[in-house]
């Protein structure tokens, strides 16, 4: 799985959950990896923080804030207040006490010379979450925002601060020319039988991940080139259903549809990602236009409200990818 944040996160957690109640092959005891977007990815007050990686860390080992949609639950800020007073942390983006564990033990292990990948395994060592995270890259690329306005700022600013509130005219990944899969995403995408594209932010989440040099052809090569790639869309009745997904779409030019992002993606057949795409059944009159632009479209409930609605999304997906091997 392509993943990025929290949306990311809920759809992993119900893939996890199908595997657990598929009986027979070749669900059944599958293998899960997830390719985690590393953009959000910046540097606070001296620690590595790692926003998407952290969402689905604390979400498949329970221990996140389901309200907030970040952090872990029970946390309280009696650092995060001091760090504030110092002035070392702005007010709009807060460390709890737990956190802080997090993003010190990783911030040690990377003085000490480990990749971002090994600091990752060793946190899963902890919490074992019956999938496996790769960092998508080991490389520092963290995503900058320039406004139309030509302010450029680290896309936590952007997001945390401003809400999205400020138009974007660019996302940029400082070093994404230089940059390579982890060897950890490279593995699992040779591996797979199936890829899925969660319902992450298409673009400064999957969007990301794609453009490190090397990962769209390890997706599309996946599986010895014989593992289909389904998409699920991000958007519902042309909203995005969680973040600001909209504000980045309007920022390259796509409309906030749940066909528009697929044709964004592109099909395989004409040079792109997917080889089947879910969407909401508030979008099934979208179907038949996308079959028509060679995208196995296919509407679904899309929302999950909890585990079980998560893990049937998360079995249409797969099924989706084992009815349309690929093309
Ligand atoms: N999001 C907020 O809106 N406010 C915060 O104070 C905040 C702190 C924070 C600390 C650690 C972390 O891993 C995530 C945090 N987030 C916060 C969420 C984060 O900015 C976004 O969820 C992701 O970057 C979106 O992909």
């Amino acid at each position: 799985m392509l993943a990025g944040g929290v949306g990311g996160a809920r759809f992993v957690r119900g893939v996890r959950e199908a595997v657990r109640r598929a009986t027979d092959a070749p669900l059944a005891n599958a293998a899960i990896d997830v390719i985690v977007n590393t953009g959000d990815d910046w540097w606070l007050a001296g620690l590595r923080i790692a926003p998407d990686h952290d969402s689905l860390l604390y979400t498949l080992s329970g221990q996140n804030d389901e309200v907030r949609g970040w952090g872990r639950v029970g946390e309280t800020e009696r650092v995060a207040a001091e760090l504030q007073a110092h002035g070392v942390t702005p007010e709009w983006f807060t460390l709890g006490d737990l956190d802080l564990g997090t993003h010190i033990a990783r911030t040690a292990w990377l003085r000490s010379g480990l990749t971002p990948s090994e600091v990752s395994s060793r946190l899963q060592a902890r919490w074992p979450l019956g999938v496996t995270l790769h960092p998508a890259t080991d490389d520092e690329v963290d995503t900058y925002v320039v406004t139309t306005d030509g302010d450029r700022m680290h896309f936590q600013e952007w997001w945390t601060r401003h809400r999205a509130a400020l138009p974007a005219a660019r996302f940029e990944q400082d070093g994404i020319d230089d940059a390579s899969p982890s060897p950890g995403a490279l593995a699992a995408l040779e591996a797979a039988d199936i890829v899925l594209v969660a319902p992450s932010n298409p673009v400064v989440s999957i969007g990301t991940i794609l453009s490190i040099p090397g990962m769209r052809d390890a997706v599309l090569g996946a599986g010895s080139g014989a593992a289909p790639v389904v998409g699920v869309s991000p958007i519902i009745a042309g909203a995005a259903v969680r973040g600001m997904a909209d504000a980045c779409l309007t920022a390259i030019g796509v409309e906030t549809d749940a066909a528009e992002v697929a044709r964004h993606y592109g099909p395989r057949s004409a040079g792109g990602l997917l080889d089947a795409w879910l969407v909401g059944v508030e979008d099934e009159p979208l179907v038949a236009g996308l079959r028509a632009d060679g995208v196995a479209a296919t509407a679904v409930p899309l929302w999950m409200r909890d585990l079980d609605t998560s893990a049937a999304l998360a079995a249409a997906a797969l099924a989706a990818g084992l009815e349309h091997p690929r093309a």
